[in-house]
């Protein structure tokens, strides 16, 4: 979009929240304080994670900005944002989760190359735009298409952003065609936030939502979609975000073997104590949140103060007022939930946090049995330390 953007680089970055805790400068990427995350059930975007490859864009002159649909499409287009507006809006609350969360944890195991994040690349919102699926009917590919008359099968999205994993190019990422057609598959171009305008930091001024799947599918400062007949072959989707099993090291790693990373596993994180607390003996109320991928609600929270020995049952809740079912349809299918119980600890302890999706799937119970080298979908249970003191603190 030549004379669109302004020049970005590292001197031009927006305001943050001085909480966010900053996990590297350039390209700028930071997470909140634990207790952010469970003091509401959406979270602001002041607390919302960061994660970035590039320097910031400045999208500059706002009604000459469009987004080109092309590819393996009978009738390519340009869509102004004023096009993008006039289709209906969805609101969707999404949990979007880096597949590097907890990877500081992963990395005490064995090192693990990546941005080091604790427990809080993730983040709940409510966002507001136009599905994708009504995008794409109007370049002529009907609902529930898997495949365009002139083959194409995926749907790629390129960013303004330039990243040096690109060779300077922009950043960019593919979902399959069948998805990006599916109305309740909710895949939106956004330009809301939490009921605001996205901001610089998360996309400004339209992103991509897929909901259910790791954050790095969700491109931002969206600049062109390409219908295109095998997935996208840009380093984030062919060399990165994959799963490999511990034995792959980097010298007999074949990145060929495996698929990019689409959903994310079940997932759950005590955020209500940092790693180690000390406190007084007594009655302690444990809180986090617990999310699964593809659309799978959180059947149950298990919590143990023991060590693992025994379990309790924690409550789960969305909104307050609207007792949580799993897939119930009062409930929002994209987002994490909450979980809460109340404990009595009298002894020093480990006090660990696991959850069950609702296709009962359940996290790992070691973090070395799911290392892999870069780092990503640490779901192992999550453990931290308390030492009870009955001296004043
Ligand atoms: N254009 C662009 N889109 C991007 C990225 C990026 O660096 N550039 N990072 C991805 C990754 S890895 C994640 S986890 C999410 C983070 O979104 P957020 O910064 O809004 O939390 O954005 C994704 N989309
Ligand atoms: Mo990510």
């Amino acid at each position: 979009m030549p004379g669109l953007t302004a020049p970005s680089d590292y001197g031009r970055e927006p305001p943050r929240h001085p909480l966010q805790k900053i996990n590297s400068k350039q390209p700028f990427n930071s997470e909140p304080p634990r207790s952010a995350l469970i003091a509401s059930y959406l979270t602001p975007s002041d607390f919302f994670y960061k994660r970035n490859h590039g320097p910031i864009p400045i999208v500059e002159q706002i009604h000459r900005y469009c987004v080109s649909i092309s590819g393996l499409v009978e009738n390519p287009k340009e869509l102004f944002m004023k096009d993008i507006r006039a289709l209906p809006k969805y609101n969707v609350t999404a949990t979007l989760q880096c597949a590097g969360n907890r990877r500081t944890a992963m990395s005490k195991t064995r090192p693990v190359k990546g941005v080091g994040w604790d427990v809080s690349a993730i983040g709940n919102a409510v966002w507001g735009g136009a599905k994708l699926s009504d995008v794409l009917e109007l370049v002529g590919i009907p609902n529930l298409t898997s495949e365009t008359q002139l083959g194409g099968k995926h749907v790629e999205f390129v960013s303004v952003d330039k990243c040096k994993e690109e060779n300077g190019g922009p950043y960019k990422a593919s979902i399959p065609l069948s998805q990006a057609t599916n109305p309740e598959a909710d895949v939106l171009l956004a330009y809301e936030m939490n009921g605001e305008p996205l901001n610089r930091d998360h996309g400004y001024p339209l992103r991509v939502v897929v909901p259910g799947v790791i954050g790095a599918r969700s491109v931002k400062w969206l600049e062109a979609i390409n219908i295109i007949a095998e997935e996208c072959q840009g380093f984030f989707m062919q060399k990165d975000y994959k799963m490999f099993p511990p034995s792959v090291n980097w010298d007999n790693i074949n990145w060929s073997t495996r698929r990019p990373q689409m959903d994310f596993p079940v997932q759950c994180v005590i955020c209500s104590l940092e790693d180690v607390n000390t406190m007084k003996p007594g009655k302690v109320k444990i809180t986090g949140y617990a999310a699964s991928g593809g659309g799978r609600g959180i059947e149950r929270v298990d919590v143990s103060v023991d060590g693992g020995k025994t379990w309790m049952e924690a409550s789960r809740f969305q909104k307050s007022g609207t007792p949580y079912v799993a897939d119930g349809p009062s409930s929002d299918k994209w987002a994490w939930v909450l979980f809460e119980v109340t404990a009595d600890i009298l002894h020093s302890t480990e006090i660990i946090a696991k959850a069950v999706d609702s296709a009962g799937n359940v996290q790992p119970e070691k973090v070395e049995d799911i290392w892999n080298l870069r780092g990503i979908l640490n779901t192992s249970w999550h453990r931290v330390q308390v030492q009870a003191s009955q001296s004043n603190l």
